[in-house]
């Protein structure tokens, strides 16, 4: 980006920056109640295409701003790190007013960052609108985010609609023809349709799945294409004659569509408008002699109409302005076009300023833009029926078992009025914080002749009160300290008496002024009305993301409204919405009342919504399905202030910035430290400022990014560190000397382990003993397991209910993609070692959906699988061994714990399978009834007092799960019968010791958290790319030209321990030309062993006796457990060989 204001530095009440711009509030409050003519859309892009400018371009044509300053200023970019840096960093909204013909619109447009960091303002800004446009970089065509952007306007329903923006560059960076620059528009507008184009048929498919397993007949033919061929496409694709392409430049402010070009040239060729329609966008050309359009321009070597009438005029005009600066030229074209050049402009020594002033009248963006909105994008009236079903049905909770009551309200989203008796529904998708002072009702205005009489009236009581306060100043000032200490408990003055008035008053005011002070960020929830018409001050119930309306509807009395006394109910609160803003970029304005269809801020929610809710007067009413966000916050530190004392002011500012913020969460570790994690450098970086200057105002220091790490064990490696193929003999060796170190004095009469990896662990009491083997998972399975997360907590829940003995109403699509998750497991996992292998899966893990399990291979012992939930495992399989099934949950537990915090840094588990292979209790140690209770009490304490690293969020939920049920009791009697703890108490401790051993007796690896990036470089920096990325222990993927450009793209893996501080070095190495963006993508086991040590010649000639200088993992691993806290094992300098070599040298 070129231009870069700080935002200190543009005075807008200089440059004339109107509030409200030409357009009256009343205008905008008549026009809110014709949702017909309402366009909710946003702007949505890949980082730095020009949303922003654009966005300028259409608040200019409102007079919000001058139209000089219009792609200058960046109005929606109102923080002043967006303006420093150039990049957008949240999502803000404003309303225009646009008329086309006889009609009148309303336009809530918001602006959205096109930065990965911030990719979750994106979804809260497509959750609110029902069409968007997508801008596309002309030079740059499809990046990964114009995609990600796709992608989530699909998974909306939104209607998109395209911008291809930045065509100048075409002309004065690439250099292009005319022509050429015709194919390079296709090859983008290709592009783009390929990307909706596969959303399009991923969703046929699953449609027509979902079909099929409904009817489910027997058909055994396939037929790949049925759907695609019935589905409508028409509407779907991107093409200029179906009018919903503009091509622009918003810098130079101009734009269009190619049907005004068809209009103008419907006059002048006297050829029919929609003829020229069909024609101008296409293989056509213009014969001249026969007068006629014709079909076949590349083959016959002509000119297409789109160049032949439209590219060149726009190319002569660049060269005659900008290249050639022709006087005369630019003087006829000017009077042939008929617009009014300022004699400034025409003088002004930059010939853009004159570009512009001539473009931004002949093709002004803001027309083009706007009236494609208009006719293309969707009112809230035309809201589809099956957008409503998507955001009422909650996860898996299928729309059709929703309370009738609540089915009803279906209606209420599709007819969107504003009725009296129209239920108020209303989403808020996210909380932002103002500075108070900027609210409107405590902005400063002119003071009125009656206001400023007033003011004199108090200043000069204040001045009496002031004199007296003089007289007793003496013989007051014992009180004054007194009344310092005690200030909070002090009343105003008005209802004190006596000498002590003017005192009061002091601390009564300085006690206020702290409050004002501590209070001066109000947060607005960012919303927008779907039914109904909301009142300032109207109550409402809120509704959290777990409410459900059956239970509300059964507790709550008929007809009852948030405004009355309301019993409890879980997950519904009520509230009232204390103002009602109209958003205006950085303005608000206050509104009384905000019909359905329109965005608007509603203050007053900060204490019952956190970050997104729903509202509405109907407790029927359902919360909407959670936001699709895309990206994972990854990038944890740990943050402290700089003075100890000032750690309040910290908690407090942190909570806040977790609610201000819709990606970023905040939790304190079980150290006690305070993390923050964020989606990724960028956002780190602004998050941190915003908690400095505005949400603690404290100084503060941030730990270094703590990367996460996951532990795993692989198969003995084949070749030794040299590459050297182990020979039989040598791989056994170095086994045994592993199991050796595992063994050497640790193994005790409790803990046994053998040479082929089995783990025997006996507790204390000697009343059971239990035996585990660690096998590495296949890698497919591993990232199944990682991508079916969610799917594996809903088999979870699933099978709790079912334990419980509820119902469930889990939609068929779930309980299909279970059996979908079983049958590919069962694909992945062949051969004689996984014989069965699915069926016997005992649980998932860490927290029960981690992407471990733990194998049932005890002879003889048959229980539930956790597949029993689709029905077909056999119910005759609870029979076995009764002894064993009373600890059943203890071993799940040990596994649970196990699995979450492993032997190598205490981080959590990944792709690792333990298969408990014996197992025995003496029937002597199953309890009697009374004592399970205590047991599980002591399990409970058992797990609180096994320190687990890892967020305290994370910790209380492995409690949850195993102790939630019971509570803490104790009864002496039990105790004094066994010395130890009770069994099932033992069980976990000694199962978790049994995982523990058994991942150290196979061979050990670390995982590393990945990202990729695509990096876009010209040639000439392509190596210091390539350099810098080596020495991030980076790879690349693959390498291409882009077409018609000389730029390479780049797709490269980079681990996320490597990546901080690499986006500035790419662009500082490249000077700016390559910027490219992590994405966090998967988890790569490391190859190196961290507990490597040489054992060969060749290795110990190669690494040295040391061997760490080469040890990544190693590096990694102490790193880790340094910051932890936990023992470091390090060898110090035994011989300063190197040291002394180097003295003799010199
Ligand atoms: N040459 C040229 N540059 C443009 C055009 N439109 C925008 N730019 C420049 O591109 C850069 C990025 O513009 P922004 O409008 O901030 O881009 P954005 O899409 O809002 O970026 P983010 O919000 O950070 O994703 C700025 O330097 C603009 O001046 C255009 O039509 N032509
Ligand atoms: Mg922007």
């Amino acid at each position: 980006c070129f231009i870069c204001l700080p935002v200190r530095s543009v005075d807008y009440a200089s440059h004339s920056v109107l509030a409200m711009g030409l357009t009256s509030l009343d205008k905008i409050i008549a026009l809110q109640r014709n949702p017909a003519n309402t366009r909710n859309l946003c702007i949505l892009a890949h980082v730095d295409h020009g949303k922003t400018t654009l966005a300028d371009c259409l608040v200019a044509s409102n007079g919000i701003i001058s139209s000089r300053l219009a792609g200058k200023l960046r109005y929606l970019d109102s923080r002043e790190d967006e303006q420093i840096r150039g990049i957008t960093m949240k999502s803000s909204a404003i309303s225009l007013h646009y008329s086309n013909g006889d009609q009148e619109y309303l336009l809530n447009l918001i602006d959205s960052p096109g930065h990965v960091d911030f990719s979750s303002e994106v979804s809260t800004a497509v959750r609110l609108c029902d069409g968007a446009i997508v801008v596309v970089d002309a030079v740059e065509g499809v990046c990964p985010q114009t995609q990600a952007v796709l992608r989530q306007a699909w998974l909306e329903n939104i209607k998109p609609v395209l911008v291809i923006n930045k065509i100048d560059r075409l002309i004065m960076e690439l250099k292009l023809t005319s022509q050429e620059a015709y194919t390079h528009l296709q090859k983008i507008l290709e592009q783009v349709n390929a990307v909706t184009g596969s959303l399009f048929t991923s969703k046929v498919l699953e449609e027509r799945e979902e079909k099929e397993s409904e009817t489910s007949s027997g058909d055994q033919v396939y037929d790949w294409s049925t759907g695609l061929e019935e589905a409508d496409d028409s509407q779907l694709y991107f093409s200029p004659d179906q009018g919903n392409v503009v091509f622009a430049s918003a810098i130079d402010g101009w734009g269009f569509s190619i049907q005004q070009f068809a209009q103008i040239y419907s006059q002048r060729m006297g050829v029919r408008a929609e003829v020229l329609l069909k024609t101008l966008w296409g293989d056509f050309y213009l014969n001249a002699k026969a007068k006629k359009i014709m079909k076949g321009a590349q083959a016959k070597g002509k000119k297409q109409l789109f160049v032949q009438l439209v590219l060149d005029n726009i190319w002569s005009l660049y060269d005659a302005v900008v290249t050639r600066r022709d006087k005369e030229k630019v003087e006829k074209v000017v009077t042939s076009l008929g617009v009014k050049v300022m004699a400034r402009d025409s003088r002004h020594s930059d010939p853009k300023v004159l570009l512009s002033a001539i473009c931004s009248q002949w093709l002004p963006v803001s027309q083009a833009v706007l009236s494609m909105v208009c006719e293309k994008l969707p009112s809230p009236l035309d809201m589809a029926a099956e957008k409503v079903e998507k955001l009422m049905s909650v996860g898996a909770r299928r729309f059709d078992l929703l309370p009738e009551q609540t089915q009803e309200l279906k209606k209420a989203f599709l007819q969107c009025s504003s009725g009296e008796d129209a239920p108020a529904i209303v989403f808020v998708s996210k909380m932002f914080a103002v500075d108070t002072k900027a609210l409107p009702q405590n902005r400063q205005r002119p003071l009125t002749q009656d206001e400023i009489a007033q003011r004199r009236e108090l200043a000069r009581q204040r001045h009496a009160d002031r004199m007296t306060a003089d007289q007793t100043a003496t013989e007051s000032q014992r009180d004054l300290t007194h009344s310092g200490n005690t200030s909070q408990d002090v009343q105003p003055a008005g209802l004190s008496t006596g000498t002590l008035n003017s005192t009061l008053f002091i601390s009564f005011y300085f006690f206020k002024h702290t409050a004002e002070e501590e209070q001066k960020e109000t947060f607005i929830a960012f919303a927008r009305v779907y039914s109904g018409l909301v009142k300032k001050g109207q109550r409402v119930f809120v509704l959290g993301p777990k409410y459900d309306p059956a239970q509300g509807l059964s507790m709550l009395p008929e007809g009852c409204s948030a405004s009355d006394c309301v019993p409890e109910v879980p997950y519904l609160s009520c509230c009232s919405m204390e103002s009602l803003y109209l958003l205006m970029g950085r303005e608000l304005e206050e509104l009384e009342q905000v019909p359905a269809g329109n965005v608007l801020g509603i203050r007053g929610l900060e204490e019952c919504v956190l970050k997104s809710a729903t509202l509405s007067t109907s407790p029927a009413c359902p919360p909407f399905t959670p936001l699709n966000f895309e990206a994972t916050p990854i990038v944890r530190v740990a943050i402290e202030p700089k003075h100890p004392s000032e750690m309040p002011k910290l908690v407090r500012g942190m909570r806040l910035l977790n609610q201000a913020d819709p990606c970023a969460e905040v939790l304190i570790q079980e150290t006690g430290e305070h993390v923050l994690v964020t989606a990724g450098e960028v956002h780190l970086q602004r998050c941190l400022d915003d908690l400095r200057d505005r949400f603690a105002k404290i100084e503060i220091s941030a730990s270094k990014p703590i990367i996460p790490f996951r532990e795993t064990v692989v198969r003995p490696p084949k070749v030794d560190m040299v590459n050297e193929d182990l020979g039989k003999q040598q791989k056994v060796a170095i086994i045994h000397q592993v199991k050796e170190e595992v063994t050497q004095g640790r193994s005790s009469d409790t803990l046994h382990v053998d040479p082929s990896g089995l783990v025997t662990v006996t507790i204390p009491n000697r009343m059971a003993t239990v035996s585990v083997r660690a096998i590495p998972l296949p890698e497919e399975v591993t990232h199944l397991l990682e991508r079916s997360t969610e799917l594996i907590r809903s088999l979870e829940q699933v099978n709790m209910s079912l334990r419980e003995g509820k119902t469930v109403d889990v939609s068929l699509r779930t309980m299909e993609a279970i059996a979908g998750l079983k049958a590919q497991l069962e694909n992945l996992l062949q051969g004689r070692k996984w014989r069965n292998a699915v069926e016997r899966i005992w649980a998932f893990g860490p927290r029960r959906y981690g992407p471990n399990f733990l194998l049932n291979s005890v002879e003889g012992y048959q229980r539930l699988s956790v597949w029993h939930c689709l029905g077909r495992g056999d119910k005759a399989g609870e029979a076995g061994a009764a002894v064993i099934r009373d600890f059943d949950n203890s071993i799940v537990s040990g596994f649970q714990l196990a699995t979450l915090s492993g032997p190598m840094c205490e981080e959590p588990l990944m792709g690792v399978c333990f298969s408990v292979e014996r197992w025995d209790v003496q029937s002597s140690a199953v309890p009697q009834h009374q004592d399970s209770l205590e047991e599980n009490s002591i399990s409970h304490e058992a797990l609180a007092n096994s320190r687990v690293e890892g967020s305290t969020k994370t910790s209380s939920e492995v409690e949850g799960t195993v102790a939630g049920q019971s509570q803490a009791r104790r009864r002496p009697e039990a105790a004094s019968a066994d010395c130890y703890r009770p069994v099932s108490g033992q069980l976990i401790a000694a199962m978790k010791e049994a995982c523990r051993r058994a991942f150290q007796a196979q061979p050990q690896r670390l995982m590393a958290a990945m990202y990729t990036c695509e990096i876009m470089a010209t040639a000439e920096v392509l190596g210091r790319v390539y350099g810098v990325l080596g020495k991030r222990e980076g790879r690349v993927l693959h390498e291409e030209m882009k077409e018609g450009t000389d730029m390479f793209i780049i797709k490269a893996v980079l681990p996320v321990a490597e990546s901080f501080g690499f986006a500035d070095e790419i662009r500082k190495r490249t000077s700016g030309l390559a910027s490219p963006q992590l994405v966090f993508s998967h988890w790569e086991v490391i190859s190196s062993d961290p507990h490597w040590v040489p054992t060969t010649e060749e290795e110990y000639l190669h690494f040295g006796e040391k061997a760490d200088s080469a040890n990544q993992a190693l590096k990694y691993m102490n790193a880790v457990r340094r910051r932890k806290g936990l023992y470091v094992e390090e060898k110090i300098v035994e011989h300063a060989e190197k040291q002394r070599t180097l003295s003799k040298n010199k």
